[in-house]
């Protein structure tokens, strides 16, 4: 179990962030959630408070107050499933939204691109302290970036997508039907210089899941589509999960994704595009089933040994109270419970999925909106109601489910830095 008390948290943080920067050796394997966890047996569904369900009914609401189309969530609790839905996936004929909707999961799949690497890790492929370079010959400007700093966000490499997105709707249209190659992705971001030597900051981009993605090809010698397949769609029996790029459309019943353009006005249907500005970074297809299923397994050691799964949760910190590891982001909630899994923003999409410690509980949100960080932090607050249950009624800082958690979150938000924010 992951409880602890604040001031043990702040401490290990502070520690955490006190490490020079530049040491990039000493900075990775502050594993503060593991600390105090070790030796417990127990499951989340044991010792979680109950899932708040009319308080996460409530949450999705004020998205929708907020702008969003629709939005819904499902919590996995050892077996028991809490299904909630608000509001349409198609604004054009009014079908309500419902959780059997697959939608894109955006960032959620850098979490698919780092198992599948850290599977050939496993296998005795893949070395998570090599130079990217030593597989991928000149591919980057220093021979230093290991494949460890590319999968936790710290090889300095640029985010093409800050100036591809600069203007929201613009930007989109540009390259809604365009298929990029992964070398003109890395091209992209190449032409600014690193922004901090390799090892020494948390900085999130894109570029990095990029370049994952050719690691794995190169790796597996095969595409990225048949590497999530056969490595993890099909051994967890993900029927809703796909990678179908550069084909547009989503097969099967789905929710339509809605952009609201940056100077307001009517929202664009932004269902359909090849996202290959996105690629192994996120260009995945799935549902809130699925995503449950995958965090789930992913933290119940199902997809890697328990060596990667340790090297996965080496976390870096984001800010006071989040933390990136491999691909997989920990989350630590006002009710002193921290949360393992990924965010995920696409134009139309905002997911938010993650599981408890043990993999026992999970819970996957999704708002059919983008490009409205009003919208982003209202759903940050579907996991303090499914970690942390209902507020204590006599409490002051929680008179109101939505109190709580809004303060916690909205001073915190990371999602896709410097673009996808207020
Ligand atoms: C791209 C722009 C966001 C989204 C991004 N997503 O990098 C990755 C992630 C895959 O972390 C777009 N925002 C929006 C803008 C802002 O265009 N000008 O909100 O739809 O999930």
């Amino acid at each position: 179990m992951t409880v602890r008390g604040t001031a043990t948290l702040g401490a290990a943080l502070l520690s955490v962030l006190a490490v020079p920067a530049h040491d990039a050796a000493a900075a990775t394997p502050a594993d503060v959630s593991s600390r105090t966890v070790q030796g417990s047996s127990t499951t989340a569904a044991d010792t979680l408070p109950a899932p708040d369900v009319a308080g996460l009914r409530e949450v999705l609401r004020t998205a929708l107050s907020q702008g969003a189309p629709g939005a819904m969530a499902r919590i996995d609790d050892n077996g028991t499933v809490h299904k909630v839905a608000e509001g349409v996936a198609d604004r054009a004929d009014g079908r309500a939204i419902d959780n059997a909707d697959r939608f894109r999961v955006g960032s959620v799949t850098k979490s698919f691109s780092a198992v599948v690497l850290l599977q050939l890790v496993d296998e005795g492929a893949l070395d998570l302290d090599a130079s990217v370079n030593s597989y991928l010959p000149g591919l980057l400007p220093d021979d230093r970036i290991t494949v460890r700093h590319v999968l936790s966000h710290r090889s300095g490499l640029y985010d093409y997508t800050n100036d591809m997105f600069a203007n929201t709707v613009p930007g989109f249209e540009a390259v809604r039907n365009k298929v990029f190659s992964y070398q003109e992705l890395v091209d992209l971001s190449l032409k600014q210089p690193l922004g901090n030597a390799p090892g020494a900051a948390y900085s999130y981009s894109n570029t990095n899941f990029v370049v994952a993605g050719m690691l794995i090809e190169k790796l597996t010698g095969t595409s990225v589509q048949s590497a999530y397949k056969s490595r993890i769609i099909k051994p967890l029996k993900l029927r809703d999960t796909s990678y179908v790029h550069p084909r547009t459309t989503i097969a099967g019943r789905h929710a339509n994704g809605y952009l609201p353009p940056d100077e307001g006005g009517t929202l664009v249907d932004s269902t359909e595009q090849t996202v290959s500005w996105a690629q192994s970074a996120g260009a995945i297809i799935s549902s809130t089933k699925d995503l449950d299923t995958f965090f789930s397994a992913l933290l119940r050691g199902e997809l890697t040994s328990a060596a990667q799964l340790a090297q996965m949760q080496q976390w870096v910190p984001v800010n006071s109270t989040q933390g990136y590891g491999l691909g997989l982001r920990r989350r630590d909630l006002s009710c002193g419970i921290s949360v393992y899994g990924h965010t995920g923003t696409v134009q139309g999409y905002y997911t938010y999925a993650f599981t408890s410690k043990d993999g026992a509980r999970t819970v996957t949100a999704l708002a059919n909106t983008s490009n409205n960080g009003t919208v982003l932090n209202t759903m940050a607050r579907t996991l303090e109601s499914a970690f942390c249950g209902k507020p204590a009624a006599t409490s002051k800082a929680s008179k109101a489910p939505a109190a709580r958690g809004q303060a916690f979150v909205e001073r915190y938000e990371d999602i896709a830095p410097g673009i996808a924010r207020d």
